[in-house]
């Protein structure tokens, strides 16, 4: 018996051998993709699709990375509807991913913000998760309290070789504008782009039928306003009818040697309603 078994392995590390020469060629890329998802994503309920940006920089190696979906307070069928999956890319991609939740218009009255998570994991060879946790909140519209927020950012220190969609910028840019791409829906990647801008939204849980002002300011955190950043403390335009607002934040020079640093953003005195979650981090990172 012990021949046979003896054999028995022996054919079973042959295979294990065969099959790590197998694999072995088709990762041969000499360097790493690094991925990640924006970290907070907030829609309003009445807006129907929360989109996550998940980029991707450093280098186009073939790869891939699954994400998984948790419920926080907001749960699924009730108040979203995301499955698990994979994104991939083949070799030489450089675009990047969307993952795309349902958002459930429910009309009743619940806590202003409900929120999930989704995550990236199991990336292949190659693939390096940079900013793995992605958090999307649901902002409801049902109780009678107009509110408005703002979410972290990751902002990447490049722009992309494929370009997401257009953000007129630099000027303030109502999503009530130009129709947004709609393979994008109302997502705002977070690229600098020409001009070193980044463009920073707030958003409202709704529209009201007249113009608003809500107060914007910068702080430092690891990046320091004159040496990293042009400092904003200014009050905001809503348009009526918009429920998110685009503001532009210049960074300098220096800011590009500083990959993993951050600014926060406090928002304050909404004219139409409470602010709440009214301060967030913006970091940039390659
Ligand atoms: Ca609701």
């Amino acid at each position: 018996m012990l021949p046979t078994l003896g054999a028995a392995l022996t054919a079973l590390a042959a295979v294990i051998a065969a099959a790590a020469v197998a694999v072995q060629p088709g990762a041969a890329a000499d360097c790493e993709r690094s991925v990640a998802i924006d970290p907070q994503v907030t829609v309003s309920e009445a807006g129907q699709v929360l989109t996550f940006t998940v980029y991707t920089a450093s280098c186009a190696a073939a790869g891939s990375v699954a994400y998984t979906v948790t419920d926080g307070t907001a749960g699924r069928p009730g108040d979203y509807q995301l499955a698990a999956g994979v994104l991939q890319w083949s070799a030489g991609d450089t675009g990047d991913r969307r993952v795309r939740a349902s958002i459930a218009d429910d009309g009743l009255a619940e806590s202003l913000l409900k929120d999930f998570t989704v995550t990236l994991s199991s990336p292949s060879q190659n693939i390096r998760v940079r900013y793995p946790v992605g958090r999307g909140r649901v902002f409801d519209d049902d109780t009678g309290i107009r509110a408005a927020t703002v979410d972290h950012r990751l902002c990447l220190l490049e722009p992309r070789a494929s370009a997401p969609p257009p953000t007129p910028l630099p000027s303030l840019s109502p999503s009530a504008g130009p129709a947004p791409d709609p393979d994008w829906g109302t997502a705002t990647p977070c690229t600098v782009e020409s001009g070193n801008i980044m463009p920073t939204p707030l958003s409202t849980n709704g529209a009201l039928p007249t113009a608003q002002t809500v107060r914007f300011r910068t702080f430092d955190g690891g990046l320091t306003a004159g040496l990293d950043y042009v400092a904003v403390d200014r009050t905001i335009t809503i348009p009526a009818g918009a429920t998110t607002v685009i503001v532009p934040i210049q960074l300098l020079p220096h800011a590009f040697t500083q990959p993993g640093k951050h600014l926060e953003v406090v928002i304050s005195s909404y004219s139409g309603g409470v602010v709440v979650s009214g301060s967030a981090r913006v970091t940039v990172w390659r």
